[in-house]
């Protein structure tokens, strides 16, 4: 039998698999060696994992780190990290404070290990796939399971491979080389897959650079995005003397892959992710010249050391336009600290430039909301509608290089039309970044001593009942293509009730159905369960589990859709809420809203096989439902999510 060779998503994930076979399209189970969660994901993460009964983390290294929600107007926000820090301090978690920086650019800094796999509660965890690891976002029960020492299952992938050749021009960056991958796959249809890059491309980008491709690849719906880990990639560790961590990663010569698509970087032009989504591209002299008010540069997508150097560079001398309100963040500390000791900061400031906090804000929608019907700038990775917190702007993706020319000008160019090529500034990696580590706390030696602190915002993780045996439902609400989990559990000012569940289910479908919440509760009081229908890539976007856990505390059981994503998917049934397909998409049209539906025998069908027959009691028909589940799912739904399964089994 003739070998073939591996590609790089088959050499990790194959030394990592603990169940199942590596045949696409089938479950396996993976040992995860690093987790990182967020504030916003991650008290209901670390809620889990004490309500699981583990004692101690059982990875190579998991940090918690605290950069969502730092706005702190209330005491909420505070009580959350306090939570964090000493759940942190007990369990052997590494401790990022506030003001360190955002999660996964610290962790790319100061953590990530080529050919390791690392499971992140936030859907932009794939950054780290720029260092060369398998890195997934997930919900943060899966990442509570992992931090004890579960694997984790995902479908074995289809790998797609993006190939690159030539290098880009000057002004044209490595934002307009996923905004070009975004144009090509687009948002919806991925599911399944990984992208891998490679060809001589690659040994033109930086590992920061390379990163903001991993990070936006998220918005392609795959599971993760993988660079080499190369010469290039040893630079940077040794930059950030780590290069002890430093493993060579290529793919070999003969490595097979579903697809293949060719980038050709020379012929690259500069890009922008129009409203409402970021698979909506355009080239910028497609869209420009046009009048803009906000321009902000940061987020884990683009606030690395070369992208804010290159901003105060292109700045440097020079005023922003009037009318245009500029907001810049350094991804993290060290490039804060950096930029500051090397006189950049110096420059941004005198620009006429607003200042932020290392942190996600503005990204997150929970500060900088742009003016009514606003055309908004930004360097980070989603505008779907409503995020920016105010519904009529307009949000456009770009790089920084567009970025500030658009503070620059006023208007939304193409930077090459603005600046001369010669005047594009080189930013190398410097040879040594500036390391210190003071803002990651260690956990304690002693956990007997640490006192978890809870103050009144910390809520306990809700329960959820078994699934019933006769399903007696009201289509709750009925939603269209794309829905993302921002449309069902809004994030921005209702962030800081993510630790309190009853409080933060009165947000749900918030802007779409303003009732929905108070009236899905009603029905769940009255003894009826709750049903969502959906069109195409239900749950696209954040990772946020609370887009499971705040419908299962509504009384939903089902969301009836033609199609869903997959991290959403799996929340749904870590909370005992049943993800069926429907088997002819043309029955989407015929369900509305308040129609009653019932299935009998509802228990029997699941364990029976995979289609589940329903009746829609207002329309007088039956419709049948796909429901593919593995053993182990089916045995989640059946319980009424993990917590319960697991208690089971004990
Ligand atoms: C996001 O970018 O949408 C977030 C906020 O980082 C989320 C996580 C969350 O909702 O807390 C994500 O990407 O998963
Ligand atoms: Fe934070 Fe924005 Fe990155 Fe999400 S996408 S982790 S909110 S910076």
């Amino acid at each position: 039998m003739i070998k073939m060779g591996k590609n790089i998503v088959q050499k990790i994930l194959d030394s990592h698999i603990v169940e199942g076979n590596p045949v696409p399209g089938q479950q396996v189970g993976i040992r995860i060696d690093q987790t990182l969660t967020q504030d916003a994901t991650g008290t209901m993460a670390y809620l889990q994992f004490e309500a699981l009964g583990f004692d101690k983390v059982k990875t190579d290294l998991s940090v918690s780190y605290v950069d969502h929600n730092t706005i702190q107007d209330g005491f909420e926000n505070a009580d959350d990290h306090k939570y964090l820090e000493t759940v942190a301090a007990k369990y052997g978690i590494k401790f990022s404070k506030p003001g360190n920086g955002i999660c996964h650019q610290v962790h790319l800094e100061r953590f990530g290990v080529p050919g390791k796999t690392l499971l992140g509660s936030d859907s932009h965890t794939p950054t780290g796939g720029g260092i060369g690891m398998i890195a997934i976002g997930a919900g943060g029960l899966d990442v509570a399971v992992a931090m004890g020492g579960g694997p984790f299952f995902i479908t074995y992938p289809r790998v797609i491979k993006v190939e690159l050749t030539g290098s880009l021009q000057p002004w044209v960056s490595a934002k307009d080389i996923i905004l070009k991958v975004l144009e090509i796959l687009s948002t919806k249809g991925n599911v399944g897959a990984v992208v891998e890059y490679g060809g001589p491309g690659v040994k033109t980008l930086t590992v920061p650079e390379r990163a903001t491709i991993t990070n936006m690849g998220a918005e392609l719906g795959v599971t993760t995005s993988v660079f080499p880990s190369d010469e290039i990639t040893l630079e940077f560790l040794k930059a950030q003397k780590r290069e002890q961590c430093f493993t060579a990663i290529q793919a070999d010569q003969d490595a097979q892959y579903d697809r293949v698509i060719t980038i050709d970087l020379s012929t690259l032009d500069p890009r922008a992710a129009c409203p409402h989504s970021p698979g909506n591209v355009k080239t910028l002299r497609e869209i420009g010249p046009l009048t803009v008010d906000q321009v902000l540069i940061g987020s884990c997508t683009n606030a690395s050391y070369r992208d804010i150097m290159l901003v105060a560079s292109a700045l440097k001398g020079k005023k922003i336009a009037p009318h245009v309100s500029l907001g810049i963040t350094c991804g993290s500390r060290q490039v804060l600290e950096m930029v500051s000791r090397n006189g950049a900061l110096a420059d941004i400031i005198s620009s006429g430039a607003r200042i932020l906090e290392s942190a996600c804000g503005f990204c997150i929608g929970n500060s900088l909301a742009p003016k009514t019907n606003a055309v908004s700038v930004r360097t980070s990775n989603r505008n779907f509608f409503g995020r920016s917190g105010t519904n009529s702007a307009e949000v456009y993706l770009t790089s920084p290089e567009a970025a500030v020319a658009a503070a620059l000008s006023g208007k939304i160019c193409d930077p090459r039309d603005l600046f001369s090529k010669d005047s594009y500034p080189s930013i190398k990696i410097p040879s040594e970044f500036l390391i210190d580590d003071s803002m990651i706390i260690e956990p304690s030696k002693d956990s007997s001593k640490v006192q978890i602190v809870r103050g009144p915002n910390i809520g306990d993780p809700p329960s959820n009942e078994p699934c019933p045996q006769k399903l007696s439902a009201v289509v709750a609400i009925k939603v269209g293509d794309k829905i993302t989990t921002d449309h069902i559990m809004p994030a921005g000012s209702r962030l800081k009730y993510r630790s309190n569940i009853p409080k933060y289910a009165e947000f749900v479908f918030e802007r779409e159905a303003p009732q929905f919440a108070a009236q899905a509760l009603a029905n769940r009081n009255k003894g009826i369960h709750n049903v969502i229908v959906a069109g195409e890539s239900y749950g696209q976007g954040s990772s946020r589990e609370h887009a499971a856990i705040c419908p299962m505390y509504l009384g939903v059981k089902m969301v009836v859709a033609k199609s869903m994503e997959r991290i959403h998917r799996a929340n749904l049934i870590n909370f005992g809420i049943i993800p069926a397909i429907l088997s002819n998409p043309q029955d989407y049209d015929a369900l509305n809203h308040n129609d009653e539906l019932v299935i009998d025998n509802l228990r029997d069908q699941l364990s029976g096989g995979s289609e589940l027959i329903m009746t829609n009691k207002t329309k007088g028909n039956s419709i049948s439902l796909k429901v593919e589940l593995t053993d182990r799912e089916r045995a989640m739904i059946l319980a009424g999510g993990l917590i319960n399964s697991t208690k089971m089994q004990r």
